[in-house]
């Protein structure tokens, strides 16, 4: 008998979706109506778990599934799985490290040229009409910041933080960064994050979020000043939102750029009409080679622990 997997989020890629149920009995929870009359009729036999970062699975569903073996993260962050309770219950865990790697930091300098260039405005701007009707063509537009030079601050130089460094440095950016310690990289490591903030024209967020809720607060953000940006590629509860959308309110910073948010898949409203921020809804990892390469580290993690193997990415 195929082992039974219950899936909580949409896998998008269709010939990972196929393997998965050539290889197992899959339940989409996800798509369920009557979500725990699937997990009555089904928990008892659910084996593994596919899940995604940001969706994670909570202690109270793993705790109706009594012969689960396995979540398998279909992301990186595992802030959203309670690691403690999965490790005490012997269930296993994966996530796709290093398959998103390049996508999430590409994405975070996309966000960082967007929201510093006025990108998203500019598009609006010329659909609209307005710059074949405007009596001063790009008045209305303010000029834009400046990227290449900008003083760039990495929250979190994990593998993330380090392909955003990488690809910043090739704009001649100056990079400093601060972690829980100094690591092994070239670039300068600030361990006070006000500090950081303050000698930063951008603070790009790259950091775990299993810990440091609400670490860029309004103290931050005035540190950071009104000539800074704040980039969010990591989770959107690693920013206080009502401090961030009162900071760019007072122009007590530049702007923002976030493709992640406290609340998805909701983002405040209050951002919705304002030209110094750029919004995206959580696409950082979402191109299909590294869909694909997720997708495929999912179903090859099941197939490992099922074996009695260790799975690549394994994270307890
Ligand atoms: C993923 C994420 O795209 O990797 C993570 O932790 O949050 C995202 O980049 C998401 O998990 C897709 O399922």
């Amino acid at each position: 008998m195929k082992p039974q997997i219950l899936q909580l989020s949409p896998i998008l890629i269709p010939a990972v979706r196929e393997r998965l149920e050539s290889l197992f009995t899959v339940h989409r929870y996800f798509e369920q109506a009557d979500k725990d009359a699937c997990i009555a009729a089904h928990g008892a036999h659910i084996r593994g778990v596919v899940t995604g970062g940001h969706t994670g699975i909570s202690q109270a569903l793993m705790a109706r599934l009594p012969n689960l073996q396995v979540v398998a993260v279909n992301g990186v962050g595992t802030d959203a799985v309670d690691l403690a309770y999965a490790r005490d219950r012997g269930i296993q865990v994966t996530a796709t490290i290093g398959a998103l790697t390049e996508d999430v930091a590409d994405l975070a300098i996309g966000l960082l040229i967007g929201v510093c260039r006025g990108i998203c405005s500019g598009d609006r701007f010329v659909r609209a009409g307005h710059w074949a009707t405007s009596a001063t063509p790009l008045a209305p537009l303010p000029l834009a910041r400046q990227v290449s030079g900008m003083r760039i601050g990495i929250v979190g130089m994990g593998r993330v933080g380090r392909a955003v460094a990488q690809r910043a440095a090739a704009f001649g950016c100056p990079i400093r960064y601060t972690d829980l310690q100094a690591l092994d990289v070239p670039y300068g490591f600030e361990p006070d994050l006000l500090q950081l903030a303050k000698d930063s024209d951008a603070l790009i967020l790259a950091a775990a979020a299993d810990k440091g809720e609400a670490l860029i607060g309004a103290q931050v953000l005035r540190a950071l000043g009104p000539e800074g940006y704040l980039i969010n590629i990591a989770r959107g509860k690693l920013v206080d939102e009502p401090a961030l959308i009162a900071a760019l309110q007072a122009g007590e910073i530049a702007g923002a750029a976030l493709d992640v948010f406290a609340d998805e898949p909701h983002a405040p409203e209050a951002l919705f009409e304002r030209d110094d921020v750029v919004l995206q809804p959580h696409r950082a990892s979402a191109t299909v080679q590294t869909r694909t390469r997720m997708g495929e580290m999912v179903v090859d993690g099941l197939v490992e622990v099922f074996a009695g193997r260790k799975p690549q990415g394994l994270v307890i």
